[in-house]
């Protein structure tokens, strides 16, 4: 489905081949290009937009790592961005509580309910070893209990219908009770659905959501409708509340938008994506993978990945030296902080340091922290920050006043720098007479 959506997105990261890092300019192109991809996947403009916002600022910001090349480093940005577009980790169905579980179906006509109804069923008995019961409540074409009656039978899964009565409310509560005496430890409710929105359809749907307190309400869309879906979605949200979402139809010629944009539009998972007519055509939605597939290169990901993970640790090393030698300064402080702050947590880089990682163990430090210490940093000159043995009484006022700090704060500062620097200093000797 997303094949072309893939093939503009390799050829807009080629643009960026052999420049040596990611500038404001050389990604202003593939932006474009990213943008023009996802707007002819079907995705709005202004979730497409906010995406190569987001993509540009996290661009912008990398390091440059030596070991991968900048359309590299783009892909695997673009692939984080679309999974957490997309949700970011799979959410499963809330299945906790008293038995049975109810999972209600709702969405317009032709969406693929029917058809999902029993391939959950399926999907329940065979992976999670349960007992469910279908039960048909679109009661005003007499087709629909028999369709779902063939489903049943087909997947060897109980189903509860009541011919003639024409209260779909009701019939979901009989079916409930008669779960319970049978022991079906699950009720999925098939509904009715109308060509468009229609409010009689939207008071019935929300009728029997309010008699049954179903575990999950489940919105089914077919994939094919584009951007009308993530509308249906949205109206359908408003009404309904719903948990998830159930996308379907991948199968056909889809372009993809439908699951790239619905997160972003309505902030429910998508939860199951379903591409074909068998039965067993089901899948829990894992935005990660498809992430993977849009962008076929979990090689050059895991390649990003490895390379920042040296690039830290390289950091970490030069840092190490610097230490032992005594020459650690307040730039290097500074820069330290600029890390700690952007990967966001503290403890992670600190526990980089050798030696340092059980020293701060149960330390709790944020970033707010930081904002008078860059600020008095930020008021040294460049050669007092390399030689802080400068800051004498007359550039500590000075730098107090440039900082709007007080003086104390700023002893304070270069009091913690020294006793921090001379702690360091004899943890990695110690570390160094050990290895000796
Ligand atoms: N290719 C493909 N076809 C599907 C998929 N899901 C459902 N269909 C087909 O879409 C058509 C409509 O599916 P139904 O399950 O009957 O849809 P529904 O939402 O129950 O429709 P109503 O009950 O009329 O509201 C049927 O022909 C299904 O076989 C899918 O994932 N891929
Ligand atoms: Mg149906």
């Amino acid at each position: 489905m997303f094949e072309n959506l893939i093939d503009r997105l390799e050829q807009s990261f080629k643009v960026l081949k052999g420049e040596g890092r990611i500038t404001e300019i050389n990604v202003a192109e593939t932006l474009k290009d990213i943008r023009k991809a996802l707007l002819d996947a079907d995705v709005s403009y202004k979730v497409a937009k906010s995406f190569c916002d987001e993509v540009k600022q996290k661009a912008l910001g990398q390091n440059v790592l030596k070991a991968v090349r900048p359309g590299q480093m783009m892909t695997k940005i673009v692939h984080d961005e679309l999974a957490l577009l997309m949700g970011g980790e799979a959410v499963d169905l809330n299945l906790k509580g008293p038995k049975p579980f109810i999972i209600l179906v709702a969405g317009l006509q032709g969406s693929g309910k029917t058809t999902f109804s029993g391939k959950l069923a399926l999907l329940l008995k065979s992976k999670k070893s349960m007992r469910p019961l279908l039960t048909a409540c679109d009661v005003y074409r007499p087709a629909a209990i028999e369709q779902l009656k063939v489903l049943s039978t087909q997947i060897g899964a109980d189903i509860y219908t009541e011919e003639g009565n024409m209260q779909p409310v009701n019939i979901a509560k009989n079916a409930i009770k008669h779960a319970k005496t049978m022991g079906h430890d699950v009720v999925i409710v098939d509904t009715a659905g109308r060509l468009a929105i229609d409010e009689q359809m939207m008071s019935e749907i929300k009728a029997i959501k309010d008699a049954t307190k179903p575990n999950e309400t489940l919105f089914v869309v077919d994939s094919m409708t584009g951007q009308d879906a993530v509308e249906t979605a949205r109206t359908f949200n408003e009404r309904l509340d719903f948990d998830g979402v159930v996308l379907t139809k991948l199968d056909g010629d889809t372009r993809g938008g439908a699951a790239l944009s619905i997160r972003a539009v309505v902030h429910k998972p998508i939860k199951f994506v379903s591409a074909g007519e068998k039965m067993e055509a089901l899948d829990l939605f894992h935005p990660k993978r498809i992430a993977d597939r849009i962008l076929g290169m979990g090689d050059i990901v895991s390649l990003v990945e490895k390379a920042q993970e040296q690039f830290d640790e390289e950091e970490a090393r030069k840092l190490q030296k610097k230490i032992a030698k005594d020459q650690f300064t307040f730039n290097d402080f500074y820069s330290q902080i600029q890390q700690i702050k952007k990967m966001g947590n503290i403890k992670d880089l600190a526990a980089m340091i050798p030696g340092m990682g059980k020293a701060i163990k149960n330390v709790d430090i944020d970033d707010s922290a930081f904002k008078g210490v860059e600020a008095i940093i930020m008021s040294m000159t460049p050669a007092e920050r390399e030689q802080p043995s400068l800051l004498n009484g007359s550039r500590r006022k000075r730098i107090a006043l440039g900082s709007g700090t007080t003086i104390v704060e700023v002893n304070r500062l270069i009091k913690q720098f020294d006793d921090s620097r001379k702690l360091m200093k004899n943890m990695s000797g110690m570390k160094m007479a050990k290895r000796k």
